[in-house]
């Protein structure tokens, strides 16, 4: 039975500018939930989102207050045995609001997996793989800074597959700017996300000079609003095309799987509404025929590790995963950070999440947060 549930944003600058189509990011906001029960356990739970509410319909701060206004009080007063009946009480009387249920799950199912003595992985059905090939992603807005971060990334066997934010600027620039550095990586996987920048006119000429390129994926091409606009695309080219911001939850995947409208899915625990939900649209759009990449919302090492167990039940992951979302961050909030080598992420092996938080660096964090808003 639940005892408490608590709050904080947990605001921490990135290593460097982050430049997306719809934001420029300096510090990324975690939101974290610490769920206590009656019987002495302890779950963390983490939601984010990008830009405030430049990405998605929640932010930060409505995550936080609408989890301390309508879902601890109703978690508290029903008290739900089981994960699952928690999550069915939810989605009976709260509409929306993936993000904040998605961190709600994830500290529920780290609780139930300490309670069991088994990694999170198990309680979604089993893991298939142990590690998790990682995408990095090149946004500091410079060719050169970008072609010498993804040299470096190489060296050290961080990372290989690289991802372009694009959609910033004009056409002509970005495409000069992708076909640069896919000339400078020629062994690389390059892909780039549009974030939903372009006309379907700007990206059948974009698409076209990409794929002449040798770039291998290209996501979310245009506005998630132009469902058909995604399909003819996919349909016109043979590179690949990623739906990313148009999967959200299980319901409307299953729309976008049985009408086809890509050739693979972003998946993302907190678009998806939480890890059950991810576990569902990764099964469905791989019964569908449709392939699969792990996403991210830019999550802490929380977010990151749950995304890693669900990423590590999918039937396939050809696409692999751009699970670095702790590595864009200037600190680290576990006691032992996620173990990336070889290219990988290892999906983490311990009972729960399997990862243990620094309750000081998290305090220091919400402190300062907390000490900014007064002031
Ligand atoms: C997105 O749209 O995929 C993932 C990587 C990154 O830099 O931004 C996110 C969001
Ligand atoms: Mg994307």
């Amino acid at each position: 039975m639940i005892r408490s549930i608590h709050t904080l944003l947990v605001p921490i600058p990135t290593i460097r500018t982050h430049k997306l189509a719809c934001t420029v990011m300096k510090e990324q906001t975690l939101v974290l939930v610490h769920i206590q029960t009656e019987d002495g356990l302890e779950g963390w739970g983490e939601a984010t989102t990008i830009g405030g509410l430049s990405y998605a319909e929640e932010s930060p701060h409505s995550i936080k207050t609408n989890i301390d206004t309508y879902f601890a009080p109703l978690l508290i007063k029903e008290a739900p045995t089981s994960t699952a009946k928690a999550m069915q009480l939810l989605s009976q009387h709260i509409s929306g609001n993936r993000f904040a249920k998605c961190a709600i799950e994830t500290a529920l199912l780290d609780i139930e997996g300490k309670r069991l003595g088994v990694p999170v992985s198990e309680l979604l059905g089993g893991r298939v793989r142990d590690t998790l090939g990682v995408a990095w992603t090149l946004a500091s807005g410079n060719t050169e800074k970008d072609i010498a971060e993804a040299k470096a990334m190489v060296a050290q066997q961080r990372h290989r597959i690289f991802k372009l934010k694009i959609g910033s600027n004009p056409l002509e620039q970005d495409l000069t700017h992708v076909l640069a550095i896919k000339d400078a990586l020629p062994d690389c996987r390059i892909t780039v996300d549009v974030n939903q920048a372009w006309t379907e006119l700007e990206a059948i000429k974009g698409i076209k000079r990409l794929q002449d390129g040798h770039i291998d994926l290209i996501e979310q091409p245009i506005s998630m609003r132009n469902k058909d606009g995604l399909k003819r695309l996919k349909e016109h080219f043979d590179v690949a095309i990623m739906a990313d911001e148009i999967v959200q939850d299980p319901q409307n995947a299953f729309h976008l799987a049985a009408a086809h409208c890509a050739d693979v899915f972003a998946v993302k625990i907190n678009q998806a509404g939480g890890l059950k939900a991810g576990c569902l649209i990764g099964q469905l759009a791989h019964l569908a025929g449709i392939e699969l990449y792990g996403g991210t919302m830019l999550e802490g090492p929380i977010g990151t590790a749950a995304s890693a167990h669900v990423f590590s039940t999918f039937p396939t992951l050809n696409f692999d995963t751009e699970l670095f979302g702790p590595l864009l961050l200037t600190d680290d909030i576990l006691v032992r950070p996620l173990d990336y080598h070889d290219f990988n992420l290892d999906v983490p092996t311990g009972a729960g999440l399997g990862i243990e938080v620094d309750r000081d660096k998290v305090s220091y964090y919400a402190n300062k947060y907390a000490n900014q808003a007064q002031s």
